[in-house]
């Protein structure tokens, strides 16, 4: 966590015009929940945000976009895909549950907020969202994994990133939930196994195929691509769900990286690059999709 935000620091200092680090909101513990905003003249162009490590154990998310981070810094040039966009990336969502994993639990997955029940810590953040809180794949019980919270929006951690969607100028118009393991593109909705439908789903279906076409082209890794709740598992009061939902932005995704479940949350330190190199490859391909929309500046 340090090592992190030691990076956004030192990032931000050493490319002032193209990297911009902000406090989004302050976890239940008091860290402070960062973004970090990359590009020439954020606030004109279209905007990628990705968030990062919502689930404290999963660890590679925090770490494959943060190397992403310095990619499109350091390395801007490789990723035309991405010129005229603006990307803001959280790389941790949840720095209590990042930290008590990295030192206590290696397996724990939830935020840190002692909450009503003495017995049981932690609201899972990804049911703590308010588009179908409460739903299929969520709990009332605070000891389960799966645990939703007391009401929507309950945790720090999610309230402070939706008042941080809510008060940008624009809305982004791609919210990308970065976790593992499982190798999946999940387009919404996830909140039950119905099929809800909105106007451009065969946009985000068609945009994920492209993802996942890009990263096999990588290094042959499968990423399935599918509705959320089909491909894995019904589970309301997710971020993606609400992107879509209630924020309204076009390209919702849930990323599930690597691995396919023989070493799981313990990838081993040897994939990191591999990994990260598949989360930079989906967003260069989501970066096509979004630079073909109207610019800000054309919709005016
Ligand atoms: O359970 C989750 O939140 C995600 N999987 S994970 O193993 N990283 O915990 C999947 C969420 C899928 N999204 C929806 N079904 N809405
Ligand atoms: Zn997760």
């Amino acid at each position: 966590m340090a090592d992190i935000d030691a990076f956004l620091e030192q990032t931000a200092a050493a490319h002032p015009t193209t990297a911009r680090e902000s406090v989004v909101s302050t976890s239940a513990e008091g860290r402070p929940i960062k973004a970090i905003t990359l590009g020439d003249a954020p606030g004109r162009e279209q905007e990628i945000v990705l968030v990062c490590g919502q689930h404290a154990r999963e660890w590679i998310a925090p770490a494959a976009c943060t190397y992403l981070v310095n990619e499109l810094v350091v390395n801007r040039a490789r990723y035309p895909q991405l010129k005229d966009l603006t990307v803001t990336v959280v790389p941790v969502a949840n720095p209590d549950g990042y930290e008590y994993s990295r030192t206590f639990d290696r397996r724990w997955r939830k935020n840190r907020r002692s909450g009503s029940s003495t017995r049981c810590q932690g609201v899972d953040l990804n049911r703590n969202w308010g588009y179908k809180w409460g739903g299929e794949g969520t709990s009332p019980d605070p000891c389960t994994e799966n645990y939703r919270g007391p009401h929507a929006f309950s945790e720090p951690e999610t309230r402070g990133l939706r008042d941080y969607f809510l008060s940008r100028t624009r809305k982004p118009a791609a919210v990308v939930d970065i976790h593992s393991y499982g190798q999946y593109i999940l387009v919404p909705y996830g909140y039950d196994r119905q099929g809800h439908m909105y106007s451009d789903y065969q946009d985000l279906l068609s945009v994920g195929r492209q993802m996942s076409q890009a990263i096999y082209q990588y290094k042959g890794k499968t990423f399935r691509a599918g509705n959320a709740a089909n491909v894995i598992y019904p589970a309301a009061g997710s971020l993606i769900d609400w992107a879509k939902g209630t924020l309204g932005s076009k390209y919702d995704f849930g990323l599930e990286l690597r691995d396919d479940g023989r070493y799981g949350f313990n990838l081993p330190a040897g994939q990191i690059i591999d990994a990260s190199t598949e989360l930079a490859v989906a967003v260069r391909t989501l970066g096509t999709a979004v630079s073909g929309l109207p610019t800000a500046h054309s919709a005016d």
